[in-house]
C-alpha cells in the first residue's frame, strides 16, 4: 500500500458546495444488522444457510445476532436523528415479512417495519425502503436461475406497496444485482454459492425482471414515493493499453456494469465485441417482452460506488473484491492492482476521481434517459477500535481515513455533477454512506469495519466514531 498525504474538504467547505435540496443519508440492509434470525415467525434465506457450512464466512462468523438491531430499534434510530441526516436507506428482510417466500406477509415481520418507518417520520428522516437486499427465501426452487423467484418478488413489492406505500418516500427494488450474479452465482463467494461462471448471466436476466415486476407491483399498489434500482457501478480500464488487456476490460465493463444499467435505461441489452458474442448469448436471445418490463420507467437511479477495476487478461491468482475465490482462476482475465492508490482494509483502492468517471460515463451512455440518480451508497472499511479519551474519559474511535474517503469522494461527486462539470447532465439527488453501522460484512463476517458507529459484538456496545461526528457537522452546517 502506498500511502498518500491528503487534504481532504471540511465539513464546512463541502457543506458550502451542497446544492440546497442534496440528500444527506445512512444505509444498512436487513441481512446485515437485524440478527434475531429465528425469532418473529421469520423463515431462513439462502444466507442463512450459506452462513453455517464450514469454510464459507470468515472465523466462522454467522449474522445469527449481526448488530441485534431487531432489538435495539429506538437506539440505532436516535443515533440517525441525531446525526441531523435527511434519509435513512434500510431493508426490508424477504424472509422476515414473507417467509418461505410467497403467500401472506407475516404481521410480526411487518410490525417492525411499521415501527421503523413510523419512528424514522417521527424523527423527521425520510424512509428509503429496499425490497430486495440479498436475503432470497431458501424456498424459492433456484433461486435467482428460475422466473418464479422474480414473479414472487413483484408479489412481494404489491403487498409491501400496500403496507408501506403511504409513508416510504424512495423504494429500491434491487439492490446491486452484479454482486449476486458475479459473487453468489459465478465465483461461489456468496449464497448460494454457485460456481457458474459465465452460465450464471441468466441470473442478471431473472433479476432485472424481478426488477421490473417488483415496479409494476408498486404502481399497481399506487405507492406514493418515488422508484427506482440501485446497481454499483466500476468504472473499468484495462492494466495496460495491449488490444487484449483492452477487450478483456470491455468485457468486464459488460459483465459489472453495462447489463445492468443498459436494459433498465435503454431497453437493450449491450452487444459484446464479437469475440464475446458467444458467451451473453443467453441474454442476446431474450424474449424482448421481458426488455419492455425491465425498462419500464422508473424516477431515479441508485448509484453504489466504491472502487474502480483494472483488467489484465490472462487467469491470474485467486483474488476477489471478497477474498479469495478459486473460481476466478478459471476466468481468462484478472484484476490487476492499483499501486499507486492508498487502500482500504479490503484491500480496495481509494480512488475518489473515478466516482467522476463513473457519473461521467453515466451522462455519456444514458444521456437523457437518466433518471435523477442517488449515490445509495458509498464508504470504506478500515480496522479501528475503542480508546478513552484521556482528558474526558469518553469512549471514543478515530477514523480520519474514512472521513477523508467520505469528503473526498462527496467533494468528487458534486464537482462532477456541478453546472461545467463532465457530468453535469446528471442529477445527482443525494449521497447515503455505507454504513450507519459496523455489522456482518458478508464472506468477510466481522473482519470489515465500514460503519460510523463503532459497535463492539460482544457487548452491542455503540460509540460514534470521528466520523459521525463529521457528517454530523456536514448535515449541521449546509445551507437550507
Ligand atoms: O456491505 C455491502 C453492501 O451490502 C452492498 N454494497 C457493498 C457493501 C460493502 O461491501
Amino acid at each position: 500500500m502506498t500511502s498518500r498525504a491528503t487534504r481532504f474538504p471540511s465539513a464546512e467547505t463541502l457543506a458550502a458546495e451542497l446544492p440546497r435540496d442534496f440528500a444527506l443519508g445512512v444505509a444498512t440492509s436487513a441481512f446485515q444488522i437485524e440478527g434475531a434470525t429465528r425469532e418473529g415467525g421469520r423463515g431462513a434465506s439462502t444466507w442463512d444457510a450459506f452462513m453455517h457450512q464450514p469454510g464459507r464466512i470468515r472465523g466462522g462468523a454467522t449474522a445469527d445476532v449481526a448488530t441485534d438491531h431487531i432489538h435495539r430499534l429506538d437506539e440505532d434510530i436516535d443515533l440517525v436523528r441525531d446525526l441531523g441526516v435527511d434519509s435513512y436507506r434500510f431493508s426490508i428482510s424477504w424472509p422476515r415479512v414473507q417467509p418461505g417466500g410467497s403467500g401472506r406477509l407475516n404481521d410480526q415481520g411487518v410490525a417492525f417495519y411499521d415501527r421503523l418507518i413510523d419512528r424514522l417520520l417521527a424523527d423527521g428522516i425520510s424512509p428509503m425502503a429496499t425490497l430486495f437486499h440479498w436475503d432470497t427465501p431458501i424456498e424459492l426452487s433456484g433461486g435467482w436461475l428460475s422466473r418464479d423467484t422474480a414473479q414472487r418478488f413483484g408479489e412481494l413489492a404489491f403487498l409491501l406497496g400496500e403496507r408501506f406505500g403511504d409513508r416510504v418516500d424512495h423504494w429500491v427494488t434491487v439492490n446491486e444485482p452484479a454482486t449476486v450474479m458475479l459473487n453468489g452465482y459465478a465465483l461461489g463467494i456468496h449464497a448460494p454459492g454457485e460456481t457458474l461462471l459465465f452460465d450464471a448471466l441468466p441470473v442478471a436476466h431473472t433479476l432485472l425482471l424481478g426488477h421490473g415486476y417488483a415496479v409494476e407491483g408498486l404502481r399497481g399498489a399506487d405507492v406514493k414515493g418515488l422508484v427506482g434500482i440501485t446497481n454499483v457501478h466500476t468504472p473499468t480500464s484495462g492494466a495496460t493499453a495491449s488490444d487484449e488487456d483492452t477487450a478483456f476490460a470491455g468485457l468486464f465493463d459488460l459483465l459489472h456494469n453495462r447489463i445492468f444499467a443498459d436494459p433498465v435505461l435503454l431497453g437493450r441489452y449491450p452487444q459484446p465485441l464479437d469475440e464475446f458474442a458467444s458467451l451473453v448469448k443467453p441474454l442476446l436471445e431474450l424474449d424482448s417482452r421481458d426488455l419492455d418490463i425491465i425498462s419500464q420507467p422508473i424516477d431515479f437511479y441508485g448509484l453504489n460506488y466504491y472502487f474502480p477495476t483494472r483488467i489484465a487478461a490472462g487467469a491470474g491468482r485467486a483474488v476477489s473484491p471478497d477474498g479469495d475465490a478459486a473460481a476466478m482462476t478459471s476466468l481468462p482475465f484478472h484484476l490487476a492492482p492499483w499501486p499507486e492508490f492508498a487502500t482500504t482494509g479490503f484491500g480496495w483502492p481509494i480512488a475518489p476521481e473515478f466516482l467522476e468517471t463513473t457519473l461521467t460515463e453515466m451522462a455519456e451512455r444514458y444521456g437523457s434517459a437518466l433518471p435523477p440518480v442517488f449515490i445509495t451508497e458509498g464508504g470504506a472499511s478500515f480496522a479501528e477500535s475503542v480508546v478513552l479519551d484521556g482528558r474526558t474519559g469518553e469512549r471514543v474511535v478515530a477514523d480520519p481515513r474514512r472521513i477523508d474517503y467520505l469528503a473526498r469522494h462527496l467533494e468528487s461527486a458534486l464537482r462532477a455533477t456541478a453546472p461545467g462539470g463532465p457530468a453535469a447532465s446528471v442529477d445527482l439527488r443525494g449521497y447515503h454512506v455505507w454504513s450507519l453501522l459496523d455489522n456482518f460484512e458478508w464472506a468477510a463476517g466481522y473482519s470489515q469495519r465500514f460503519g460510523l458507529v463503532h459497535v463492539d459484538f460482544a457487548t452491542q456496545e455503540r460509540t460514534p466514531k470521528d466520523s459521525y461526528r463529521w457528517l454530523q457537522a456536514l448535515a449541521g452546517t449546509r445551507r437550507r
